[in-house]
């Protein structure tokens, strides 16, 4: 029966890594897949994340199932971090998925499940995985244009414009910070202009927030989500925990859904559960019992935040550090959009012939899209990047 298969286009941000990885130069530089990466190369466990995970491995005596939707001290924790009391604890429906993907995934599917003829408006570009889930579930997309190729910034009128035609009963997909692939972000009074927009056209917000803590602070960078979800009747929100407690194997994310009243909360936590278990029963539980002992514990809490911020820290001086060698370089200020935007990634805005030269030429990879994690940079690399980038006629 297998023959009758298809196959399927690859990730491209995958396909990039196992490249990365099958070059021999030893001086190429990695600013492919988005996982962090310390001044050293590596990727570490964070310490408050070894502790707990210490603590876990002394402590539990069992490894029976949790329940459909995880354990809910896990749900509680993270709806604090990500929504702070933004909106009462009894609107909000939420279950533990197998990262942020899982998350993206289950709302798509309650999204289909609730309004089978529902478009999702995406920004353009977005994650790519958006688009490819969308697809398989046989949902239909409207691109909302969001990057400004002059400025490297956001294009607000256009978006505006665009999520502007959607309608109730449609879903606007919003980037809750860092937006992916872009680094170009909203500015808070650009926040106030989308929910003014969501509000009249009665569309229904889903936030995919997964770089919370990268970008402005933890707060700051949950600022919008927080605003949007108190503003509006309802709105999913898709958190992931692996890059901000540096878990990515562990496979740990929410799913919130928030309800017009807790009187319609029970059925989006039935529904949750439902689409749970028809997916893959119990959601992994290692990195989510990991993330709550962390945020219900005052030390391992304040730890945690405190490496969270050297982390964004050290993202941000790379990216003036980006800035300003190119502005040395390039006698312009047409770069300075690297150090306004935020998060791991940048699109730099050029073509993939330019791309593809920085890799063959200079052993620099970055996604076809003209991508960069700047987390792959350090101090030494940062120049070796600027040269590459004017050498090739950027
Ligand atoms: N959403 C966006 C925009 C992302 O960039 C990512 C990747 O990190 C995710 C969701 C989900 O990641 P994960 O499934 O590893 O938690
Ligand atoms: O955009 C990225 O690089 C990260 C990691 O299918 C990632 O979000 C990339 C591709 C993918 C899942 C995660």
């Amino acid at each position: 029966m297998f023959e009758t298969l298809q196959s399927q286009p690859a990730d491209k941000i995958l396909a990039l890594m196992q490249m990365y990885r099958d070059d021999p130069r030893e001086d190429k530089i990695d600013l492919g897949v988005g996982v962090y990466k310390d001044p050293t190369g590596l990727t570490p466990v964070m310490r408050a994340v070894k502790a707990a995970e210490h603590r876990i491995w002394e402590a539990q005596d069992t490894k029976v199932y949790t329940g459909l939707v995880g354990d809910p001290a896990f749900s509680d924790a993270m709806i604090g971090l990500v929504l702070d009391g933004a909106v009462p604890r009894d609107t909000v429906a939420a279950a533990a998925t197998p990262g942020g993907t899982g998350a993206v995934r289950q709302a798509f599917e309650m999204v289909r499940m609730a309004r089978p003829g529902a478009r999702v408006f995406v920004s353009d570009p977005t994650w790519p995985n958006h688009l490819s889930i969308l697809k398989y579930l046989g949902i239909e997309v409207v691109n909302y244009r969001y990057f400004d190729g002059d400025t490297g910034g956001v294009d607000f009128d256009g978006m505006a414009e665009d999520i502007g035609k959607a309608e109730a009963g449609d879903v606007v997909l919003l980037h809750g910070c860092c937006h992916n692939p872009t680094g170009a972000n909203l500015n808070p009074s650009e926040w106030d202009a989308v929910i003014k927009i969501l509000q009249k056209t009665g569309a229904t917000p889903m936030i995919d927030i997964a770089y919370q803590g990268f970008g402005d602070g933890l707060a700051e960078d949950a600022a919008a989500t927080r605003k949007i979800a108190a503003a509006v009747p309802e709105c999913l929100i898709a958190a992931s925990c692996s890059k901000n407690f540096g878990i990515y194997r562990e496979r740990t994310g929410l799913l919130m859904a928030i309800a017009a009243d807790p009187s319609a909360r029970k059925l989006n936590q039935d529904t949750l559960a439902f689409l749970n278990r028809q997916n893959y029963s119990f959601p992994p539980d290692h990195g989510a019992r990991v993330v709550t002992t962390i945020l219900n514990d005052d030390d391992l809490r304040a730890d945690w935040k405190a490496e969270l911020e050297e982390v964004r820290n050290t993202m941000l001086a790379i990216r003036t550090q980006l800035a300003e060698e190119l502005q040395a370089l390039s006698g312009s200020d047409r770069f300075g959009f690297l150090g306004q935007h935020r998060g791991m990634f940048s699109r730099l805005g050029t073509t993939p012939e330019k791309v593809e030269e920085l890799r063959t030429k200079h052993g620099i990879y970055m996604v076809g899209d003209s991508r960069m994690n700047i987390a792959g940079l350090n101090r030494q690399t940062v120049p070796i990047l600027a040269k590459a980038i004017i050498d090739v006629g950027i």
